[in-house]
């Protein structure tokens, strides 16, 4: 079935590095209404942001401390009114973060829980007894350190997931979801175009809260099991799709971690009307750091062809490399020594021409890359503090805290944006909240606009011809070349019309045979090479796009 947001291509924002617009050096809402017109022409059609909440910022927005206002640094609900005005007036779309596993310790229905037992509240979040003179069980919270916190004025533990400031609401209580699908409905009355439903995955926890197999005698144990994914999620978007979604014409993706291929249709499955999307995790985890940097083509192919065959003719894929959690992908799966433009653009082809909608992460689309952290007061990240203080406490040397954090941060991805090679490139005129990345003279909008090689003139490419062709839009996704270990490629198929996409993951050159993969009368329409010169092999982290 079609629908306009299957063939949007989409942009994220994370507002406080995207663009400064009244230079105390922090990203705002109107630094970002300055760059639609940027966003226009780069041929986006879809915008997600970042929280943009009321929030004291203990894990940069995530932690939300009021639902209905914006925060003091990115501006005011009339900016954010302005903003959508702007975005739908030059016909894109604007999609919301909606982070609702948790609240702030700050927002007032927190206040209210956790000051006296008999609140009405108190059941609005998990409090728990504490057990043996300790925390309630031994879970591992996602941050490092206990799940729980221990609250003396009312001598109860609460339980989070994430920070110690951000406490897990309990969505088992009815008068919960009935104010969070209030808030959700107060969003969609004033017209944004739907949400992007952060940390969906974890809303349900095992019942009765017991403890989780702790075979190596860790003071706290990793819980996944016991909130990942947990049976009886479903019941929760259910409920959330009758009583919101399904009411407005909207698009909604869920950051579904601990989901795999072979249930992605209970929960995209368009007959099953829950969600439209999902952020699915298994090509961003496959990648380990003592494994290595780069994964493999062949777990790419298995992961990726999963997804794409799961959902053929029954549902939608979100397709995304970067977003705010994640090192850039250029360091991560390409090769920023020695070819760097290249791996960028190859990498671009390789996942933005598949089945789905694809969503680009600010800066992706000019190779950004890893930045350099020598201390730590270099990081900004909660997570990553806590990482530190956790391996230390392992013994581990700062060297190789600071070398395992540089490989894995999500800081990496959260520097400013580098717009032009002027003073803080051109974020800001003031000294901006997190150090640039020293690269920002070499790698900038301004520069690569002007170079038609550029990488972000590759992905103006790709979303061009993504935009011309129908077929790189509904078509049938077929994985060509099964077992070479170089090269991705697969073709896409709509009604005779066909396409194929090569792409050589590697930085040695690659060949294939004419009888595996014939491109006879094949007319080559993109790549990322001059001309090509022998058809059967790529140069190292080339792509190429044939239409037969
Ligand atoms: O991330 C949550 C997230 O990635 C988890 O769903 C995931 O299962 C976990 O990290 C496994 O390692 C979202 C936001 O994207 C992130 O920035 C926030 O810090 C987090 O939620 C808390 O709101
Ligand atoms: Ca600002």
């Amino acid at each position: 079935m079609a629908n306009w947001w299957k063939e949007a291509v989409a942009y994220q924002i994370y507002p406080r590095s995207f663009k400064d617009s009244n230079g105390d050096g922090i990203g705002d809402l109107n630094g970002i209404s300055e760059k639609l017109d940027y966003l226009k022409d780069l041929g986006i059609d879809l915008i997600w942001i970042c929280p943009m909440y009321k929030s004291p910022n203990d894990d940069n927005g995530y932690d939300i401390s009021d639902y209905q206002e914006i925060m003091a640094e990115f501006g005011s609900m009339a900016d954010f009114d302005r903003l959508l005005e702007q975005v739908h007036a030059r016909g894109m779309r604007l999609i919301i973060d909606l982070v609702v596993n948790h609240t702030s310790d700050e927002h007032p229905w927190f206040l209210e829980s956790r000051s006296s037992r008999n609140n009405p509240k108190r059941g609005w979040y998990i409090w728990r007894d504490s057990k043996n003179g300790a925390e309630p069980n031994n879970w591992e919270g996602i941050f490092k350190g206990s799940a729980w916190e221990f609250d003396p004025q009312t001598q109860q533990y609460y339980l989070h997931l994430f920070t110690r400031r951000q406490p897990d609401l309990n969505w088992e209580n009815h008068d919960v979801r009935r104010a969070v699908y209030d808030m959700m409905r107060w969003w969609l009355d004033k017209g944004i175009d739907g949400f992007r439903i952060d940390a969906i995955a974890h809303l349900k926890k095992e019942p009765l809260l017991d403890d989780v197999p702790n075979p190596d005698k860790l003071r706290y144990a990793p819980a996944m099991k016991s909130h990942l994914n947990y049976d009886g999620l479903l019941d929760y978007v259910d409920d959330m799709s009758r009583n919101v979604l399904q009411h407005y014409d909207i698009v909604t993706v869920g950051e579904m971690n601990g989901l795999y291929a072979e249930n992605a249709e209970e929960w995209v499955g368009e007959h099953r009307g829950r969600l439209n999307m999902v952020f699915q995790f298994e090509h961003v985890r496959l990648w380990e750091p003592e494994a290595g940097l780069r994964p493999e083509p062949a777990a790419l192919k298995r992961i990726f062809t999963a997804w794409q065959e799961a959902l053929e003719g029954k549902g939608w894929n979100a397709l995304y490399v970067e977003n705010h959690d994640l090192t850039r992908i250029t360091s991560r799966w390409g090769d920023t020594e020695h070819y760097w433009r290249e791996s960028a653009t190859c990498i671009a082809a390789l996942y933005f021409l598949m089945q789905g909608t694809p969503f680009i992460y600010q800066g992706q689309e000019i190779g950004m890359t890893n930045t350099r952290f020598e201390g730590l007061e270099d990081f900004d990240d909660v997570s990553a503090k806590n990482m530190w203080r956790e391996m230390a406490e392992q013994g581990k040397s700062e060297e190789e805290i600071i070398a395992f954090l540089t490989n894995t941060g999500r800081d990496n991805s959260r520097t400013p944006m580098q717009w032009n090679a002027w003073p803080n490139a051109g974020f800001s005129d003031a000294k901006p909240w997190f150090k640039v990345n020293a690269n920002y003279e070499m790698i900038n909008v301004a520069s690569q606009q002007q170079d038609p090689d550029s990488v972000l003139n590759f992905y103006r490419a790709l979303i061009q011809l993504r935009r011309q062709e129908r077929t790189l839009i509904y078509g049938r996704y077929v994985l060509e070349l099964e077992g070479h270990s170089q090269i991705y490629a697969y073709s896409r198929m709509l009604e005779g019309v066909e396409f194929v996409v090569l792409c050589n993951m590697s930085s040695k050159s690659a060949r294939w045979s004419e009888a595996e993969l014939s491109l006879d009368g094949a007319r080559f329409v993109l790549g990322n090479y001059a001309p090509v010169e022998e058809t059967y092999r790529l140069h190292a982290w080339e792509a190429r796009v044939y239409k037969l």
